[in-house]
C-alpha cells in the first residue's frame, strides 16, 4: 500500500467516525480530501516532509486536514482520530461494509447496545435487540441479519481490480532479478476471476535463497507471513501473495498446477492417467513401464514439463486460455481440432460505448474524454452521461432540454478537438424498477447511442427483476443494456434476474449487453456473458469511464468477457464504426 492510500484509508476512516458522532459536512470534506490524496501523483511523505503548506496544495486538502497529514507524520498517529476511535470502540470498517449499516447506525448501536463487531451485531440482530432501539425497526433489522454473509463474505477476497496490480507490480519487480529466468502469476489472477482470495507468483530460479530475500525485501510489501526455501509469503496492500520458486525444466508443469482451477486440474490429470501419463506440478510423466506410478512425484521418463504449452501438447490438447480453466467444457474443446473460441483481445476494442463527462457525474469535459479515447487508438467513442431518473442523485442526470444542448456540446468538441475518430451522442437512461426508461421517447430517438441501465431497487426480488430487464431490452430505442444487476462487488449483491431469459430477450430485440468493465462492477459477469452468446446476444465492453485513465479499466472488462468464452466477433466495440452504427440504427 502506497502512503497515499494509507492516509486516504486513515482520512475516510476519519470522516466515518465523525459522521458517528453525528457531525456534519466535515466528513464530506474528509472524504474528498482522501480521494484527492489517493489520486495524487507525488508521494504524501514527501509533501509532509516539506510541511503543512505543500500538503494543502492538494486539491480539497484544507490547513486543518494538511496539519493532520503532517502530524501523521511526525507522530505516527493523530491525536484527534485516537480521541474518536476510544470513544467509539468499534469496528467501524467491518460493520460499516453491512449493507444498510453506515456510520451513523453503528454510533447509534454502540451507544445503545455496545456492538463493536460483527459478531456482537449478529447475535443482537438474531435476539432481537436491534428492533428495540430508537429509529430501528423488525424490517430495519431483518435487513442487517440478511445482509451479514454477505458483508462477512466479502471481507475474505479482495476485488480483481484491486490485487491486480499488486500482482503486475510484484512480477515486474521478480522479473528484473538477475536470479529470475522466468516469472508469471497464475491461481485465480491469471484467470481474471472477479474476486481474488490470495495472489500467486511463481519464478523460476536456481538461486532460490536470494529470491526469496528480495522479495520479503520487496518494498511494496508491508510484512512477511512466511519465508521458506522454495516459497515465500508477504502482505502487500492488504493482500496476501505467495510466490513458488521452482527449477526451469519445471516452470510449465508448475505454471499450469498452480495456475487451477482445481476442478480443470483434476480433468486434465484424468486425461494423463487415461495415456498411461502422471501429471503433477513437477512435470508430465511417462508412467507405462512403472511398476508403481504413486511412489513418487518424478517417476517415469518426463514428456514435458518446461513449458505450459508443452505440457497440454503432450496430452494432445490445445493450449487453454487461462480464463477458460474452470472445466466448463474446456477440456474436451482443447481436445478437438479448433473447438476453443478465438477469444477477444484487449487490442481488439475500438472504442469505448459508455463514458461520462462533467455534464453528469465525471470528472472532465467533453472534449478531454474524446481526446483521451483518439490518444489510445479509438475509432469510435461514445458520450453517454446520466439521464436524470430513480436512482440518480439529485440534478446530477440530464433532463430532455439539457440532452438536447448536449448534442451541440458534443459537435462543439469535435470540432475543438479534431481527431480522427468517430463521436456518438448518446445517453445512459434508467430502468426504473417495471422496467420502463424514464427518457422521452422523442429524446432517445434523437440519439446514436442509448445505454439503459438500473440503478434504483436493486434489492428487487428475481422475478420482477427478470421482468423489468426483458422489458428494458425490448424497447425499441434501447442498444445497450448497462451493468445489468447492478452489482457492485463485495458491496452490494444487485439483482438477480432470470439470466437465459434476459438474454434471449436481448438476442431476439437486437439490444447488446454490457461487460460493464469498472473493476468494483464486472457486470455482465463471466456466466452471463456466456448465456448472452450462446443465446445468440451481442456483447458490448465498456469502461463506463467517468475520467480519462479509467478507459484503462477496458482489460478488466475484456477479460471478463473471455471468461464468458467471448470471441472477437461477439463483441459490438471490437467491430469498425460502420458496423456499430449499422448495429445501433437496426
Ligand atoms: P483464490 O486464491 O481463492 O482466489 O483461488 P486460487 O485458484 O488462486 O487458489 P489457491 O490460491 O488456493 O491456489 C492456486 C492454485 O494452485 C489453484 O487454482 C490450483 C492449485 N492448487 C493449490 N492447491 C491445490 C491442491 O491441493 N490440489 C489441486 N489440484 N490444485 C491445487
Ligand atoms: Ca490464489
Ligand atoms: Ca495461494
Ligand atoms: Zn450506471
Amino acid at each position: 500500500m502506497s502512503r497515499n492510500d494509507e492516509v486516504a484509508a486513515l482520512l475516510e476512516e476519519f470522516a466515518d467516525r465523525l459522521e458517528a458522532t453525528g457531525v456534519e459536512y466535515k466528513p464530506t470534506a474528509y472524504r474528498r480530501a482522501a480521494e484527492n490524496v489517493r489520486e495524487h501523483t507525488a508521494p504524501i511523505e514527501n509533501l509532509a516532509g516539506e510541511g503543512e503548506d505543500a500538503v494543502a496544495e492538494i486539491d480539497r486538502v484544507g490547513d486543518a486536514i494538511a496539519s493532520k497529514i503532517v502530524e501523521y507524520f511526525e507522530t505516527g498517529s493523530i491525536e484527534e482520530l485516537e480521541e474518536l476511535r476510544s470513544e467509539l470502540p468499534a469496528d467501524i470498517e467491518a460493520l460499516t461494509a453491512v449493507e444498510g449499516v453506515g456510520p451513523k447506525t453503528v454510533g447509534s448501536l454502540y451507544e445503545a447496545l455496545e456492538i463493536t463487531t460483527l459478531d456482537e451485531l449478529e447475535e443482537a440482530a438474531e435476539t432481537e435487540k436491534i428492533r428495540e432501539v430508537s429509529g430501528f425497526g423488525a424490517k430495519t433489522e431483518e435487513n442487517i441479519l440478511d445482509n451479514i454473509p454477505f458483508a462477512r463474505e466479502a471481507r475474505k477476497r479482495t476485488r480483481l481490480g484491486d490485487a491486480r496490480p499488486v500482482a503486475d507490480a510484484a512480477l515486474s519487480y521478480l522479473a528484473d532479478l538477475d536470479a529470475v529466468a522466468e516469472a508469471e502469476v497464475c491461481g485465480s489472477i491469471r484467470r481474471w476471476k472477479d474476486t481474488i482470495g490470495d495472489v500467486d507468483l511463481l519464478v523460476a530460479s536456481d538461486a532460490r535463497e536470494p529470491v526469496v530475500e528480495a522479495f520479503t525485501d520487496w518494498p511494496e510489501a508491508d510484512a512477511t507471513i512466511e519465508a521458506g526455501t522454495g516459497k515465500a509469503s508477504v502482505r502487500a496492500s492488504g493482500t496476501r501473495v505467495d510466490l513458488r520458486i521452482v527449477d526451469g525444466d519445471e516452470f510449465g508443469s508448475a505454471l499450469q498446477y498452480f495456475t487451477g482451477s482445481r476442478a480443470h486440474n483434476v480433468a486434465v490429470r484424468n486425461r494423463a492417467i487415461d495415456r498411461d501419463l502422471k501429471l503433477n506440478e513437477y512435470g508430465l510423466f511417462d508412467v507405462s513401464d512403472v511398476d508403481d506410478p504413486d511412489a513418487g512425484q518424478r517417476v517415469g521418463e518426463r514428456v514435458a514439463g518446461a513449458t505450459e504449452d508443452g505440457v497440454y501438447e503432450a496430452l494432445d490438447m490445445e493450449s487453454v486460455p487461462p480464463e477458460l480453466r474452470e472445466n466448463n467444457g474446456e477440456v474436451s474443446a482443447a481436445a478437438a481440432e479448433s473447438n476453443l473460441p478465438g477469444l477477444v483481445e484487449t487490442a481488439d476494442l475500438r472504442g469505448d460505448l459508455h463514458t461520462h463527462t462533467d455534464w453528469s457525474d465525471g470528472g472532465f469535459s467533453i472534449a478531454e474524454m474524446i481526446e483521451a479515447a483518439a490518444e489510445r487508438g479509438y475509432d469510435v467513442h461514445a458520450v453517454t452521461d446520466h439521464a436524470a431518473g430513480p436512482g440518480i442523485f439529485g440534478n446530477t442526470g440530464l433532463d430532455e432540454t439539457e440532452i438536447a444542448e448536449q448534442a451541440e456540446a458534443v459537435d462543439e468538441a469535435v470540432d475543438v478537438v479534431d481527431a480522427d475518430i468517430e463521436v456518438l451522442h448518446g445517453i445512459e437512461a434508467n430502468i426504473d424498477a417495471e422496467g420502463a426508461i424514464t427518457t422521452d421517447d422523442e429524446t432517445l430517438a434523437d440519439l446514436d447511442i442509448v445505454v439503459a441501465s438500473p440503478h434504483s431497487a436493486l434489492g428487487q426480488d428475481s422475478d420482477a427483476a427478470t421482468e423489468r430487464l426483458i422489458r428494458a431490452v425490448e424497447h425499441p430505442h434501447v442498444d445497450v443494456l448497462g451493468h445489468p444487476t447492478g452489482r457492485i462487488i463485495n458491496s452490494r449483491p444487485g439483482i438477480a434476474p432470470d439470466v437465459d431469459a434476459v438474454v434471449e430477450a436481448a438476442a431476439a430485440a437486437d439490444t447488446a449487453i454490457e461487460v460493464n468493465a469498472n473493476p468494483a462492477r464486472l457486470d455482465a459477469d463471466g456466466d452471463a456473458v456466456r448465456a448472452a452468446i450462446d443465446a445468440g446476444a451481442t456483447i458490448a465492453v465498456d469502461t463506463d469511464a467517468h475520467a480519462p485513465r479509467e478507459l484503462d479499466n477496458a482489460r478488466y472488462g475484456v477479460h471478463t468477457a473471455r471468461r464468458g468464452w467471448a470471441e472477437t466477433a461477439d463483441v459490438l466495440n471490437a467491430r469498425s464504426h460502420e458496423e456499430i452504427r449499422a448495429f445501433l440504427d437496426a
